[in-house]
């Protein structure tokens, strides 16, 4: 297949000003009728030109009269009809099979119920349309389905009407005013309960909120309510933007290929994203299901109102938004801890897309499947340079650029450089060379070296900046990189100077601080103002010091961090490691009755295996992981008594959902692991009293965690128990899988081949796929267990899941990409398992471009 290339982008030929689509809903067998309003766009010929993806059109009907074929033909997958006139009226008629959909994409079954998914191109499996987001209709919906099995029925927009009808069926009308890109269409068909809230805009509209659930779940349905009426409540007070239709539904379903989708008016949501009570949630499934409760929310405008004009313009609306989500979890609670979960994640996912084969810049020049774009570069790094734009700007300037933005382009298909060109006329700034960062793939790498004469009153900087070669980008120009920076006194600990923010446009830059006496230390790229990497000369004293002291909270985690990495990646060089600095800062930021509970759990974790993994010229698993694990006994022992001391301080009390609780249970997981890691003779016990007197999942399931890594007897049964407990509940059932898969123990390799085994698993639903396959691929040591089983096992899966659905199955193939990165045994080994994949028989377009760009 040939790829799509942005530069080949050209209007659409044709317009769909209104779609009346009729739906005969049944499992086996549903008929969609679609009624077209088209018009020409422009003075061409061209024909009219449907997209469908295993379609066969039953009637195709113009103006109104039935159409034999030599007006219409299948040109592949789409339906091609010669039209003469410039508007028409185009009736086509399909039948489609909802229960043999294993894609997710389209109109699929899921737990009896039924309901769409067509974000990028699942429309076009439903009817024959112009599949592209500039094609923009107003869209009708009606409706019928049998009345027992089916008795809610929702679509987009606004309900019209409804009634029964004979034989046991009935009807649902519903009418969306907002024109919208054929993605955002959804419909629901099911037996399900709401529960429901109303909401009073600010200008007064009275809303009606309902979250839609099986009935047995909506018990769990009150915190994603909450969250969603906060999203609205701050989205008018931040961004000024208020919603616009008299309710707003959200749907949860079981088996969905996202996290969950923005569907004009009814959102669609995996149910791990909805569902959460204190037995069955974490507190990380907590804040997930309101950031994503909010994420799909704020959708309303930056995505729906203002959609794209082609899907490389998707971080347009996904950047943008997961920076307005970022942005609320930061107000829910505490912001520090925040920023420091968004980079965390950004380095786990993020930096190895952008230095391994699949790197592409976030607004991408070419693809071949759109469903492989979903990635932690568009979403994750476009939040960072949007929020590179906001450092910069200022948040009033911001907002002025962002109120332009929405009144210019809404009810219109968008593009990145709009959104740019927005933010520079309304600032009257010059944005051209930061435009770069939408081109330009790779993670840019700063050097800083500070130097100072001692005794003299003069300090320079030297800072240079280098953006690496990526697959086909070989040369890159210098980029804005907005660096926040400040200098400490390394005696008195003072702060020499306010914080700067320094523009970095050069390859190369000097900048020079005056009367400095005291040997200064520096403070940079604070609160990770810039998602780059950083180099300095930095002695571990230093590191250690701004550990300690630094005022911003972002800063001090990451000194720490550095510290720990050096360490760690010297230790894994010489294969012995000197831990006392890293000991001695982790008991000062333990000790520090100042420090909020939340902050010291971050500040305390080592960095993961694969984050070493990605400083190293090699990655050895087995090296990385005797070294973090030698580092993490040697920080348990020498502060056992820290640990069991604040062990003890964050027992008590019943489970309570605020910052301060959260904070306190995070601590408290931290705690036991590292007094895990000390080998003291107690924790299996102890683990295991946690495990069974806890009244909420995060301190079950870090209790789990820790008897799962660990050699205890205990592991057993609290595997078993938990099983037992949770066997009916699939989200938990998820956890069950992913603690075992990202054990650190020897044998598990071994552990998930029996898994994938187990009655419990099926690859037909993505979360419990991405629970033991996905959860896998990530467990560094394990995955790349020496003898290659690992590989083996994760090459079998990946095939059999990309029979099913393609989309779920490329996603998760990207660990066996990073080949390059390993000793020559592994790389040849992983370079087979890519190849067996390539070989294999009706392979998807989806891990075809994965597969073909990681081997190239
Ligand atoms: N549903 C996905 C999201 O909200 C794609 N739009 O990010
Ligand atoms: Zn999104």
């Amino acid at each position: 297949p040939a790829p799509i290339l942005r530069s080949d982008y050209r209007a659409p030929d044709w317009r769909v000003s209104e779609i009346a689509l009729g739906f005969d809903l049944d499992p086996a067998r549903t008929v969609v009728r679609a009624k077209l309003h088209v018009t020409r766009n422009g003075g061409h010929g061209r024909p009219l030109r449907l997209d469908g993806d295993g379609l066969q059109p039953l009637s195709v009907g113009i103006d109104g009269v039935a159409s034999s074929n030599d007006r219409w033909r299948m040109d592949g997958d789409a339906l091609v009809i010669d039209l003469d006139g410039d508007a028409h009226v185009v009736d086509t008629e399909v039948a489609i099979a909802p229960e043999r959909n294993t894609q997710l994409m389209g109109l699929y079954a899921s737990g009896g119920n039924l309901c769409t998914q067509c974000e990028a191109e699942g429309f076009r499996r439903i009817t024959f349309f112009p599949d592209r987001p500039d094609v923009l209709a107003r869209y009708s919906v009606r409706m019928t389905a049998d009345k027992a099995r089916f008795p809610v029925l929702l679509a987009n927009g606004d309900p019209i009407a409804h009634g029964d009808l004979e034989d046991g069926r009935h009807w649902a009308e519903w009418h969306d005013p907002f024109p919208k890109p054929s993605y955002l269409f959804a419909l629901v068909a099911g037996d399900l309960v709401a529960n429901r809230a109303t909401f009073v805009t600010g200008s007064g509209r009275e809303v009606q909120l309902a979250i839609w659930v099986r009935e047995k779940d909506l018990a769990k349905t009150d915190h994603a309510l909450d969250a969603l009426k906060t999203s609205m409540a701050w989205d008018e007070r931040v961004y000024g933007r208020e919603y616009d239709l008299d309710v707003f539904n959200i749907v949860a379903v079981d088996d969905f290929n996202f996290g969950a989708m923005e569907n004009k008016g009814l959102n669609i949501f995996n149910s791990r994203y909805i569902l959460a009570d204190p037995d069955t949630a974490t507190d990380h499934d907590y804040d997930a299901v309101a950031a994503v409760v909010a994420h799909e929310y704020f959708h309303n405008w930056s995505g729906n109102r203002v959609t794209c004009r082609d899907w490389f313009q998707l971080s347009l609306k996904e950047g943008f938004t997961v920076f307005r989500d970022q942005g609320f979890s930061a107000d829910q609670g505490s912001a520090a801890v925040k920023r420091i979960e968004d980079v965390r994640s950004l380095r786990a996912a993020q930096f190895p897309e952008d230095a391994g084969p699949l790197a592409h810049p976030i607004r991408p020049d070419s693809y071949l499947e759109i469903s492989n774009f979903y990635t932690a570069t568009i979403y994750n790094k476009g939040a960072e340079v949007v929020r590179m734009l906001h450092t910069m700007l200022g948040p009033q300037r911001f907002r002025a650029g962002t109120d332009l933005y929405f009144d210019r382009f809404d009810g219109t298909a968008a593009t990145c450089e709009d959104f740019v060109a927005s933010m520079e006329e309304a600032n009257g700034v010059d944005l051209a060379q930061f435009r770069l960062w939408y081109a330009q793939a790779g993670t840019p790498r700063v050097t800083a070296t500070l130097e100072h004469e001692p005794g003299g009153g003069t300090a320079t900087l030297h800072l240079a900046q280098m953006v690496p070669p990526t697959p086909g980008q070989p040369d890159k120009q210098p980029m804005v990189l907005p660096l926040k920076l400040r200098l400490f006194g390394g005696n008195t600990g003072r702060p020499l100077g306010d914080e700067q923010l320094v523009l970095l446009s050069d390859a190369e830059a000097t900048l020079r601080f005056e009367a400095v006496t005291e040997r200064p230390v520096l403070s940079i790229n604070r609160g990770f103002s810039a998602p780059v990497i950083v180099d300095t000369n930095r002695t571990p004293a230093d590191l250690a010091f701004l550990s300690a002291h630094d005022d911003d909270p972002f800063a001090r985690y990451e000194a720490m961090q550095q510290l720990m990495l050096d360490t760690l990646v010297a230790s894994v060089a010489s294969g012995r490691g000197d831990h006392g600095a890293v000991v001695d800062a982790v008991r000062e930021t333990l000790r520090n009755p100042e420090l909020d509970r939340a902050f010291v759990a971050e500040a305390v974790l080592l960095p993961s295996d694969n984050f070493i993994g990605d400083q190293l010229p090699i990655v050895d698993p087995d090296a990385i992981f005797r070294a973090r694990e030698a580092l993490r006994r040697d920080i348990g022992r020498a502060l056992e008594r820290d640990w069991r001391q604040a062990y003890e301080d964050t027992r008590g009390g019943a489970f309570e959902y605020s910052p301060e609780a959260k904070g306190k249970r995070r601590l408290k997981t931290v705690a036991l692991g590292y007094l895990a890691a000390s080998g003291a003779p107690d924790i299996g016990e102890l683990a295991f009293a946690q495990f069974e007197h806890a009244d909420n999942m995060t301190d079950r399931q870090g209790a789990l965690m820790t008897l799962v890594n660990g050699p205890w007897d205990q592991r057993v049964a609290a595997l078993d128990i938990f099983y037992n407990r949770y066997r009916d509940n699939p989200l938990v059932l998820d956890k069950w899988f992913s603690t075992q898969a990202l054990s650190t123990r020897d044998d598990t390799p071994e552990r998930v081949v029996e898994l994938a085994g187990h009655r419990d698993f099926t690859l037909a639903n993505p979360n419990r796929a991405r629970a033991l396959v996905g959860a896998f691929g990530v467990n560094q040591r394990a995955f790349h267990a020496a003898d290659g089983r690992g590989y083996r096992f994760f090459v079998q899966q990946l095939i059999a899941l990309d029979r099913l659905n393609p989309q779920t199955a490329a996603k998760m193939m990207p660990p066996l990409g990073r080949w390059r990165r390993f000793d020559p045994a592994r790389q040849q080994a992983m370079r087979a398992a890519l190849e067996q994949i390539l070989a294999s028989p009706g392979l998807s377009k989806d891990m075809l471009e994965q597969v073909s760009k990681s081997l190239a």
